[in-house]
């Protein structure tokens, strides 16, 4: 037995299942877990010292690629200064300040320590902000794991959510209204039936959780207008999508202001945050301002707040160059060298290949994945991790390039998908 087997087999009897995120266990893809010892630039490798060109990137954290020197260097001064405080700190202001001047539409901030507790607190505010109750999300987007969030449409004619996952009451899920992405008329029809009871809707601008599915304009510039009409928030999650996409998030690539953003991820140089802002007069609803209530003991914990701010000082305009130059050329050569019907959809250095029975057809929502062939993507996987490129253990995620990846690494995943 490899050591990776013995600690894989140490691991089940530890932990649910053996992860401590689910889609780590690679359920959907068969085989046993890679288990990693250290990380490199855009490398990892395995407690059995094999190395992986690394496309998962921490799912969206390792922009800079691992262990980058700035980063780890603000980690270390940080830490040897206490690793916490549980008070104001000058490391949280000055990273609140960097987010501050790189998003418009975020005029107050507040740091959490996931992005599942700032899609929860984003929608609390706004139930508090607006009085009303109900949300609309999409169908296929995430937001973590809050109750009310872990709600998917029902058969396809419903319109409220029901769970799906056990634990969370029928009553949570009921305040929580599905529509299907990119189709307006749909939100329209929502609207109708509950125009003076949505508090906001919620949206991935860039869809990561389905696979990458990109918002078309009529969509995304609806929804604000049918917000501004009805006097409903709009919340764009942009845990995945935020300096991601551009410097300046999804919502500068579309010109789009939102009434409240999540952030998450890379903004925590990859270490645990999460942070949700915007408009004043709604953020002002917090305590201790006001009479909506969050907290937490980790909130603007100093080491992250200086992993968080190194990352973004490092996130240059070069770099986004870099990472579209990389990811453009990946797009090309899977698409060259492919011996089957795929379908790529990306958005700057997040993407994701489906393997598809119509190579003409788009995903333009949840409806769509119909045309994904699913049973592919396992042996694509193992073919891929055989030939040391680890990506994405789930067909319906996105996977992602770092600045720390290389032409060489980018040709080496097309060469192995071209003996796929
Ligand atoms: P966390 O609570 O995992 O920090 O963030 C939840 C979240 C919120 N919003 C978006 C758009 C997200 O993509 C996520 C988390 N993303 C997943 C990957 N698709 C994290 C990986 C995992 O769950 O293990």
């Amino acid at each position: 037995m490899t050591k990776n087997d013995i600690l894989w087999e140490k691991a089940k009897r530890i932990f649910p299942g053996g992860v401590n995120s689910p889609v780590r266990a690679f359920k959907a893809v068969g085989g046993t877990p890679i288990v990693f010892e250290s990380g490199k630039g855009s490398k990892l490798t395995s407690v059995d010292g094999k190395e992986y060109i690394d496309y998962v990137g921490a799912w969206g954290p390792q922009i800079l690629g691992h262990a980058h020197p700035a980063i780890t260097e603000a980690i270390k001064k940080a830490a040897g200064n206490s690793a916490s405080f549980g008070a104001s700190c000058n490391l949280e202001i000055e990273l609140g300040e960097k987010i501050l001047s790189s998003i418009p539409s975020i005029e107050i901030i507040r740091f959490v320590n996931s992005g599942t507790e700032a899609a929860m607190s984003a929608l609390r505010l706004a139930r508090g902000f607006t009085g009303r109750n109900k949300i609309i999300k999409f169908a296929g987007c995430y937001h973590g794991h809050a109750d009310f969030l872990l709600v998917k449409a029902g058969s396809g004619a419903m319109t409220f959510g029901t769970p799906d996952s056990k634990g969370v009451p029928e009553s949570y899920a009921s305040e929580t209204l599905i529509a299907r992405y990119n189709d307006i008329n749909d939100v329209d029809r929502i609207i109708k039936m509950h125009e003076k009871e949505i508090a906001g809707i919620i949206l991935e601008p860039v869809v990561g959780n389905m696979g990458v599915v990109l918002p078309e304009k009529d969509f995304i510039e609806g929804l604000r207008s049918r917000c501004d009409k009805i006097g409903a928030l709009l919340i764009f999650d942009e845990v995945m999508t935020g300096f991601r996409v551009s410097r300046s998030c999804a919502q500068g690539l579309f010109g789009i202001k939102p009434d409240l953003t999540c952030l998450g991820k890379i903004i925590g140089g990859g270490l645990p945050i999460g942070a949700y802002g915007g408009r004043r007069e709604i953020m002002e609803q917090l305590s201790p301002l006001g009479p909506v209530y969050q907290a937490g003991t980790n909130s603007g914990n100093p080491v992250v707040m200086a992993a968080g701010s190194a990352a973004l000082e490092n996130l240059t305009p070069t770099v986004y160059e870099k990472l579209e130059h990389l990811s453009n050329m990946l797009e090309k050569g899977f698409k060259k060298f492919s011996k089957r019907k795929i379908l790529i959809q990306r958005c700057g250095s997040m993407m994701t290949l489906f393997f598809v029975n119509d190579a003409e057809a788009r995903i333009r929502s949840a409806d769509d994945l119909d045309i994904v062939d699913r049973k592919i993507y396992g042996e694509y996987f193992q073919h891929m991790l055989k030939n040391g490129i680890y990506l994405p253990p789930s067909q319906f995620e996105a996977f992602f390039v770092s600045a720390a990846h290389s032409e060489e690494d980018i040709s080496r995943a097309i060469e192995a998908f071209s003996k796929f």
